[in-house]
């Protein structure tokens, strides 16, 4: 194995562009890929000397192994939760051992949890069905945002993103299941989301490409006077732990093309920050004349860093500043400059991702097409707006602070750096796409101190604990987009690479390589596994877990029934080992079915499924929960169900019939 270098210099914007152009970095930089190792099977008995020179592992090699293995029966330290991309799920990794450990459904059917199969998961995924008119069931989640209390991760909750349908979503960590997706309604998509305030007051998000608020139609010439961006702030309550439509605030923007954002925290406890590209405000029409979004998005030299003062917006809101449009409060882009709420600050061309340091004190930003990370400060920040220190106002009158005077300084990293994240040391680790690496560099003296080749395309990277008030350090994972030559061939579409990182050693080692192959992640965070207290069955049994409490519909042992109402057949059912009562189901051709099944188990993995054939009926019940099941026996016939968790040496014989007889 080898390590070349990127054998890349600064090579101008016309490479730079080019290559931006073709979305594609410095492949086969970093160790040759395509080898094979030998199997270990005829090495029995064989010392590490022996198998690793059988095997053609180096030194180097071993110690990255020993640095992840983690034997049998022993838990990792960290949880990883990483967004699915375009599956609409969520992926949960142990962190060293970067052993899967669930995928959860979140915007997408997930057959294995019978997420979206039984009445109440079809509820969850479906809530935004008759707002939208066309059933969405699947999204593009890109940043997963854990819940936290004074800046610290608290293990409660997960929330994302889906940035094609401008949806968000509440992952609930003591089942680890969604429990609610909510739209606005006001923005038709989103990226600046999901982030969380320091005590998760709000969960932000913000749209990306801008358009008429509130989905009405207007033709794109009059963009630049009725196409918009905004900000929401989703107000979440804890206790019903639902986020609040009626409690969350928006505030207009101007239509450029919002990008990431951060919340502030102690330094910077208050604000929140966007960034932004487009701010030519092109949209495109090339075949009409006009140039290309991607040029005509890339004119300006400085795109602009939107600092928005929420604890203002609040009081604002409060004070009943604002319309309603789609059923949501909105602080007009007038009235959120008149109360100096929005400030904008210049920022290097086409910016991407924007990342709070731990004491809160430094904004960093890294442009993709500029090679540095440009470090704000908040204190400088904070005084030029105090000082009305004006660089100019945007076109639509908002007040830009001047660039040299918020900036504490910039460090040279490397062709297009995107996302920052920090360990317990001081340093900040940013991802380098177009050169597929891993800088690390001090935030104290803005030193670059070393990089890493990744395997390729690096976007975002997580630390563990990296975006709370105090980081763990240790290991930094790149999130890459291209694997290349990492994996055997599967065929054209290749996984993404997650690479897991020890940033202890100095050089930094790469350690293990991680396919992920159902969609792209983009970010991840990293959480402390003690800090997520999971339950492991339902209690009391009959818990619904959508509410997290005695499903009116629960059924007890003993009390199994049928019942027929004027709204169809409902069978009250209970499932344990090795058995459904009842077994069987008589129905007439065209009832509908509303089968109330409840898992009376409570021992630790008694899962049970449930199946019937034809009618896409398919849910999972843990131990001791309760599910609805509703569906129209439509057509005559018999039709097995079983069970189809492997629970027991009879779960075979967990099965019965449905039996729908013909009409006449
Ligand atoms: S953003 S890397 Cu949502 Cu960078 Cu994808
Ligand atoms: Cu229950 Cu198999």
């Amino acid at each position: 194995m080898h390590e070349s270098k990127s054998g890349r210099g600064a090579n101008g914007w016309a490479a730079l562009l080019l290559a931006l152009a073709l979305g594609f970095g410095v492949a086969g930089c970093g160790p040759q890929g395509g080898q094979e190792l030998q199997p270990s099977g005829s090495q029995n008995g064989a010392s590490t000397a022996e198998l690793m020179k059988q095997r053609g592992l180096s030194e180097a090699d071993v110690t990255a192994a020993l640095k992840t293995y983690t034997p049998t029966g022993v838990h990792d330290p960290y949880y990883i939760f990483a967004s699915g991309g375009h599956s609409g799920q969520v992926i949960v990794i142990g962190l060293p051992s970067m052993r899967i450990l669930k995928v959860i459904g979140v915007f997408t059917p997930e057959p294995w949890q019978g997420y979206g199969y039984g009445d109440q998961t079809e509820a969850v995924l479906g809530a935004s069905d008759a707002e939208n008119g066309v059933p969405l069931r699947w999204a593009d989640v890109h940043h997963p945002a854990l819940s936290e209390m004074a800046g610290d991760y608290d293990g409660k909750f997960l929330f994302v993103n889906d940035k094609a349908n401008a949806r968000l979503a509440v992952i609930d960590l003591e089942d680890f299941t969604t429990t609610q997706i909510v739209r606005s309604g006001l923005i038709k998509s989103d990226h600046g989301a999901t982030f969380v305030t320091p005590n998760t007051e709000y969960v932000i998000e913000t749209s990306q490409y801008a358009a008429p608020l509130g989905g009405t139609y207007v033709p794109i010439e009059q963009y630049n006077e009725k196409y918009r961006g905004a900000t929401i702030m989703w107000k979440f309550d804890r206790e019903k732990r639902r986020l609040v439509k009626e409690e969350s605030i928006a505030i207009e923007l101007p239509p450029y093309g919002q990008d990431l954002a951060d919340a502030g925290k102690l330094a910077s406890d208050g604000f929140y920050f966007v960034n932004s590209f487009n701010t030519e405000r092109a949209w495109g029409g090339s075949s009409e004349g006009n140039p290309p979004l991607e040029s005509g998005a890339s004119q300006n030299d400085m795109d602009f860093l939107h600092v928005i003062d929420w604890k203002k917006a609040e009081q604002v809101a409060a004070a009943g500043k604002t319309e309603m449009i789609s059923g949501m409060r909105v602080i007009s882009l007038q009235t959120a400059i008149d109360e100096g709420i929005l400030h904008l600050i210049p920022e290097p061309k086409s910016p991407h991702g924007v990342d709070v340091s731990p004491d809160g004190k430094d904004i960093v930003i890294a442009g993709k097409l500029d090679t540095h990370a440009t470090v704000y400060t908040i204190e400088k920040i904070k005084a030029a707006i105090a000082a009305k220190k004006y660089a100019g106002k945007d076109d639509y009158g908002v007040p830009i602070l001047p660039f040299e005077d918020t900036i504490r300084g910039q460090v040279e990293i490397g062709l297009g750096p995107l996302h920052t994240q920090y360990d317990d040391k001081g340093n900040a680790y940013t991802s380098i796409f177009l050169e597929s690496a891993v800088a690390k560099w001090n935030l104290a003296d803005l030193k670059l101190i070393s990089k890493i080749p990744v395997h390729y395309n690096v976007g975002h990277l997580t630390t563990p604990e990296g975006d709370t008030v105090s980081p763990d350090g240790g290991y930094v994972v790149a999130m890459n987009k291209w694997a290349i030559d990492r994996f055997q061939d599967v065929g054209p579409l290749l996984p993404q690479n997650f690479q897991l990182i020890d940033t202890n050693s100095e050089p930094m080692q790469l350690l293990y390589d991680l396919p992920i192959p159902n969609g792209e992640p983009h970010y991840s965070q990293t959480i402390k596994a003690d800090k997520v207290k999971a339950i492991s069955v339902y209690t009391p049994v009959g818990t619904d877990p959508t509410t997290r409490s005695v499903s009116p519909n629960a059924v007890e042992a003993g009390k199994e029934r049928v019942e027929r109402r004027p709204d169809g057949v409902h069978v009250f059912m209970t499932a344990v080992r090795s058995h459904f009562v009842p077994d069987v189901i008589r129905v007439k051709e065209g009832d509908t079915v509303h089968i109330h099944l409840t898992n009376t188990e409570q021992a630790k993995d008694a899962t049970h499924g449930f199946a019937i054939a034809d009618f896409n009926v398919n849910v999972s019940i843990e131990p001791g929960e309760h599910s609805d099941i509703t569906f129209v026996a439509s057509k005559p016939g018999v039709y097995p169900l079983y069970c189809t968790e492997f629970c027991s040496a009879l779960h075979l014989e967990m099965a019965g019939y449905l039996l729908v007889e013909p009409k006449s």
